[in-house]
């Protein structure tokens, strides 16, 4: 028996893990003590590395698609036929008949990360989509605008700060995100232990809920109006401390004239008092940090929210201060180095919808749009990494019906799921315990600066691929058959992630390699958040103008619907996560699933007996764009008015392929979200707040 250092890569945590194996063979995950970072934390999902290890229905070999049913065929044979089909469709559509789709893991897996980008550059499609759109894009957005780079978003400190302002995240069931902090609840636990407050606002009384020493119910997407509010009141009260490179306070101010505590109130159920009140409170503690995650990006403020979270740390003077808000120094500096781009928007537009692209990416909300409008420029191929859009993007039954239009579709996954089963071809990586780590990307959020290099845990298996050898060699093939004046040299391709790493980390200002940090099996850590502002803003003259004027015409164009009261009877549909479930994908693992059922339908009992429903009724939910069934549940932790269903769930579609997954209950809640109900100015779908029916099945109204 031994024991080995590892690092789970499941979500943002980015736990330290101490694996013990008796020759390959797991014996015991757990957390790690001796890690500078996570120091012993865990979630029951990380055994699930273990599960995915040794589940049967994870591919190991690429498989093709055929009318008799999933082939095995060889490495060479799939990189042949994927580059050819993907090339030849190129040359006779063109280049942006070609989808690429990028999906969360990305992120999290090293080797698709290096070497993703460089493909997408190569495909040079216009149709260039990623879960960015359901998830993060709002911050991007407001970081570019605000700090002249997507990615300079500031992180809160939340082992120094004095008071935590929460808008719809609740890190007690995600573990946190874009702000990795392993132990959470343990960190607010301490906060709350020296004096600090934790305020939370979310439409359902949820397990961060509890740890917070105020929640307040709000309606769904009402934050921006209650954000914009608290900052009227800290500048007219006098309670204003913007920093000296913070300009446009005054046009801001004029422009949100509009949103007093008493007005904001009535949309959003939260009373004028407390809106003033924690104003007051936040201006007044000498460290304070406003955060806000999924529940106010996808929704239909996201932008204004996020916009509006960035204006109450700039204008209290919480931005780039020890306790407040802190942009990262990690040991690989993308944003410095110049591999992430600083952003750009609307330089093209989709085609049907003429939505505007965003750093490169169009919203996936317009993606089935188009794939089945005929014409010019239609989408006729997909190209998927670590995606699972028929369940994760808004109206992904029509999506589905979408990809079996395609001519070709090919996917980088270990699961045959309810995306990948219309693929003609699978190309499954390896595991997460079979490959190198290095949380290249959460690294920029982490809530002190960490560097932590895990070699695989267990060896690659004859025959296997990293996700990064999968995508360099299909690149080098499809290259390949590119007419010379359309290739993309991509020169990382060519490289390994260990060279990549290496040349990023002597790069960055801790001049570290891959050895040192081999020598620190658990992580070095790189100490508390520094302030490095203005020097580190993208802006000109490294000032930061408040009101750039697309957000203040967004402001301008939203300040309507924002301030009007929706009708009284709607019943507006919000997402859930569970400690234990992991987007779409942790389905197939016995010992994640057992226990009660999470995937009913949760409403306030007064809204169930509004509408006659019982506890545990099979119920028929509809919105505009469709219709599923579901088991209700009655709870008093939703705001009455809201209803909550988690994303997924739904696997039916999957039963051949996922064992475990295909037999488990339950609907798919992005067969209700709508991709016309989005974030006006970025595009992001608006997953949270759908107005919706709720009635027994046999009703039909
Ligand atoms: N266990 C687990 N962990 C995960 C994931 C997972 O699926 N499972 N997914 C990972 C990923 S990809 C991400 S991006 C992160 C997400 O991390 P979080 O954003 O922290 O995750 P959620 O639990 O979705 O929190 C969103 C909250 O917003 C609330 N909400 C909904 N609408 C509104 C609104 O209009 N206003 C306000 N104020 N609140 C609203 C919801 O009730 C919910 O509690 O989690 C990551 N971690
Ligand atoms: N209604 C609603 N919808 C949501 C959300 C919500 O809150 N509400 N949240 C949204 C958010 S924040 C996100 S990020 C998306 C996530 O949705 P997606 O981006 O679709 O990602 P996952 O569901 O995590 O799908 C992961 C797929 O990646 C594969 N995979 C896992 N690891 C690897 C790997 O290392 N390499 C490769 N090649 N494949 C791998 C898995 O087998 C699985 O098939 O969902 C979004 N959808
Ligand atoms: S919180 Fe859980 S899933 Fe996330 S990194 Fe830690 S052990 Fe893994
Ligand atoms: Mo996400």
């Amino acid at each position: 028996m031994r024991t080995r250092a590892a690092a789970c890569n499941l979500c943002e945590a980015m736990c330290g893990l101490n694996i013990t194996l008796r020759g390959d063979e797991i014996v015991d995950i757990r957390g790690a003590d001796d890690d500078p970072f996570s120091k012993g934390h865990i979630c029951p999902k990380a055994v699930a590395l273990q599960d995915i290890h040794d589940d049967p229905d994870r591919l190991r070999l690429p498989v093709r698609r055929t009318s008799s049913g999933w082939q095995q065929i060889d490495w060479d044979e799939a990189f042949d036929l994927v580059a050819s089909r993907l090339a030849g469709i190129r040359a006779q559509h063109g280049a942006d008949a070609v989808a690429l789709y990028l999906g969360n893991p990305v992120v999290h897996s090293l080797g698709a990360l290096t070497h993703a980008p460089g493909f997408a550059r190569m495909l040079g499609t216009r149709n260039r989509f990623s879960s960015n759109s359901v998830d993060v894009l709002p911050s991007q957005f407001v970081s570019y605008l605000l700090y002249g780079n997507q990615w300079l978003i500031p992180v809160p400190d939340i082992d120094r700060t004095g008071y935590f302002l929460v808008f719809g995240a609740n890190p007690a069931a995600s573990n946190g995100s874009v702000m990795s902090a392993p132990g959470i609840t343990r960190r607010i636990r301490e906060l709350r232990g020296r004096g600090g407050r934790m305020v939370l606002f979310d439409p359902r009384r949820t397990e961060s809920a509890r740890l917070a020493d105020e929640h307040h119910f709000i309606r769904p997407g009402t934050d921006a109006a209650v954000m914009l509010a608290m900052v009227r009141t800290i500048v007219d009260e006098g309670l204003a401390r913007p920093l000296p490179y913070v300009d446009g306070l005054e046009d801001f101010r004029a422009a949100i004239e509009q949103f007093t505590p008493e007005r904001v109130a009535e949309v959003s159920g939260v009373p004028a008092e407390t809106i003033v009140r924690i104003a007051r409170e936040y201006a007044a503690a000498p460290s304070a940090a406003c955060y806000g995650r999924t529940g106010v990006s996808t929704q239909r403020f996201g932008t204004l929210s996020q916009w509006a979270i960035q204006i109450l740390n700039l204008v209290t003077g919480n931005f780039d201060r020890p306790g407040g808000v802190l942009v990262t120094q990690p040991a690989i500096d993308m944003i410095a180095g110049g591999q992430l781009s600083p952003g750009h928007y609307a330089r093209w537009h989709s085609r049907v919808r003429g939505l505007p692209e965003f750093s490169g990416e169009l919203p996936v909300a317009v993606l089935a749009e188009e794939i089945l409008t005929p014409g010019e420029g239609q989408i006729r191929a997909m190209f998927t990494v670590s995606a699972n859009p028929v369940l994760s993007t808004p109206a992904g039954h029509t999506l589905g019906r979408a990809l079996g239009e395609l001519d070709f579709m090919a996917s980088v996954d270990f699961y045959i799921n309810e995306t990948t089963r219309h693929a003609d071809v699978i190309l499954p990586p390896t595991d997460l315990l079979e490959r190198d780590h290095f949380d290249l990307f959460f690294s920029m959020f982490t809530i002190r600066d960490v560097a932590r290099f895990t070699p695989a845990v267990l060896p690659k298996p004859d025959g296997a691929r990293h996700d990064w050898q999968i995508i360099g060699e299909l690149a080098r093939r499809y290259q390949e058959l590119l007419p010379p004046d359309e290739r993309k040299d991509q020169p990382a391709l060519s490289l390994t992630p260990e060279q990549i790493l290496d040349y990023g980390l002597a790069a960055g200002q801790y001049k570290l390699s891959v050895a040192e940090l081999r020598r620190h099996p658990h992580g070095l850590d790189l100490g508390p958040l520094r302030p490095s502002m203005p020097a580190r803003l993208q802006t000109d003259g490294k000032r930061i103008d408040l009101a750039p004027p697309l957000l203040m015409s967004e402001l301008q164009r939203a300040r309507g619907e924002l301030l009007t009261p929706r009708p009284a009877d709607e019943l507006l549909l919000i997402g859930r996560r569970h400690l234990r479930d992991n987007n779409s994908w942790l389905h197939n693992s016995a010992r994640l699933v057992k226990g009660r059922p999470r995937h009913h339908l949760l409403m306030h009992p007064d809204d169930m007996k509004a509408r006659d429903l019982a506890h545990g009724d099979l119920v028929s939910v509809r919105s505009d764009a469709g219709t599923v069934e579901v088991e209700v549940s009655a709870s008093e932790d939703l705001m009455p008015g809201t209803a909550s269903l988690p994303h997924g769930y739904g696997h039916a579609l999957a039963r051949e392929t996922l064992s475990i997954a295909g037999t488990l209950p339950g609907a798919s809640v992005n067969d209700l979200t709508d991709p016309h109900y989005l974030d006006h100015i970025s595009g992001t779908a608006a997953l949270n707040g759908v107005p919706i029916t709720v009635t027994p099945p046999h009703v039909v109204v």
